[in-house]
């Protein structure tokens, strides 16, 4: 009888376009990942996200998410690039070239929840994406879907790390999967490569050092890593792009990926935009998050990472227009005479 309903479920999560789904129970996180978090936390790692230091044992107790909860239905997404994707000779983290996931998914994830309730009209539950009050990575091990690298994400076997995370947490009584196996083995590849040493080896990060933490959601990026943030405009995938389980794996979900067709964002396009032109092309997609001034910023400093010659004009305007710029534009102009 569950495992009859378990096998709908991870059909009808198939039909709506999740790539995986698992089950785990909807009982609390085995402990040893709370104290692990809860030490990662005193340890000042997880710089100024304040709201991650809410309710730790909620984040790992899916029953104080939502009462009565029995399982909760694990979704992988992938947002893997196909290589004939437009590219720009700047750097956008990939889960930022399409549309933004968050509202994707969760609209996905809401309708897969309409089925369901067709299915079991007692159905109750709460689908998160990204959620602060979850701890998505260590419910998607439980729920079979993967291991968890040493850049810190979830590895799917098959998928690698390029996917996106969703969770139902539901009062169905479902048959959880057993929790996945497997291992980055003896690779460091992506604890070599991180520009600014951010990783620690253990699969948790130093979000203080991590440019994907440095250059989104509207922070300002600080001096000491304008050298090491190279062309990255938004976020970073460095830790991804030299994963080996990312290399041959099907491309990503159309939705999320960067739409065929459309050309990829070039330096000198954005360092040309208005404020109201990243209102207009920033419609529907995450890099909206970083903010003009702040995306302005990063865009400074790519062109001074990239001795970009023929922007020094447009660089200059721009520290005559946005006197907050200044600083950034003369490094960048002298970074691109060669100092
Ligand atoms: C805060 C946050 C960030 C922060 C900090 C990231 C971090 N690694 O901690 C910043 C802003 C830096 C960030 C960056 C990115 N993020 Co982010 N982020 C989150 C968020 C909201 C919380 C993560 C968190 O709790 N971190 C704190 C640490 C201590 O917890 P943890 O990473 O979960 O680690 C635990 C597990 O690994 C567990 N564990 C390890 N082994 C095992 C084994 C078992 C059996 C169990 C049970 C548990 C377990 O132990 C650890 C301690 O509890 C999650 C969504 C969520 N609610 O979970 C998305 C999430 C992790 N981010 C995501 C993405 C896509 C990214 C970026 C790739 C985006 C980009 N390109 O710029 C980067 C990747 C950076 C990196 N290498 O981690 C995806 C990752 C999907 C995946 N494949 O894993 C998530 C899951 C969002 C989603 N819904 O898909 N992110």
């Amino acid at each position: 009888m569950a495992a009859d309903l378990t096998l709908r479920v991870k059909h009808l999560a198939a039909e709506f376009g999740f790539a995986t789904a698992g089950i785990a129970p909807a009982t609390a996180v085995d402990g040893t990942w709370r104290q692990r978090f809860e030490q990662w936390l005193a340890e000042g790692h997880a710089a100024a996200m304040d709201y991650m230091h809410r309710d730790p044992a909620r984040r790992f107790d899916p029953q104080r998410v939502v009462d009565e909860a029995r399982s909760v239905i694990v979704l992988a997404t992938s947002y893997a690039p196909d290589p004939n994707d437009p590219v720009g000779d700047i750097d956008i983290a990939r889960y930022a070239r399409g549309r933004d996931y968050h509202k994707v998914l969760k609209k996905r994830a809401h309708a897969l929840c309409d089925r369901l309730r067709d299915m079991a009209p007692d159905f109750a539950g709460r689908a998160f994406v990204d959620s602060a009050p979850v701890a998505e990575k260590s419910l998607a091990v439980l729920a079979g879907l993967g291991w968890i690298g040493r850049n810190g994400l979830l590895i799917v076997a098959g998928l690698g790390s390029y996917v996106l995370l969703t969770e139902i947490v539901c009062n169905l009584p479902l048959t959880p999967d057993a929790p996945s196996g497997g291992s980055c083995g003896p690779c460091r590849a992506c604890i070599d490569v991180c520009p600014t040493a951010a990783l620690l080896g253990d699969g948790l990060l130093n979000v203080r050092r991590c440019l994907s933490y440095r250059n989104k959601g509207g922070r300002s990026l600080p001096r000491e890593y304008w050298p090491a943030a190279g062309v990255r405009v938004f976020g970073c995938d460095a830790c991804q792009e030299v994963c080996p389980h990312n290399i041959d794996v099907p491309p990503g979900d159309p939705q999320l990926r960067s739409s065929p067709g459309r050309r990829a964002l070039q330096l000198a396009d954005l360092l040309a935009w208005s404020e109201k032109d990243f209102n207009a092309a920033t419609r529907g997609s995450p890099v909206r998050r970083a903010g003009y001034d702040a995306l302005m910023l990063h865009a400074v400093v790519a062109a001074g990472n990239a001795r970009r010659t023929d922007l020094r004009g447009r660089l200059e305007a721009l520290g005559r227009d946005r006197p907050a710029l200044a600083e950034a534009v003369a490094w960048a102009l002298a970074r691109i005479e060669g100092d």
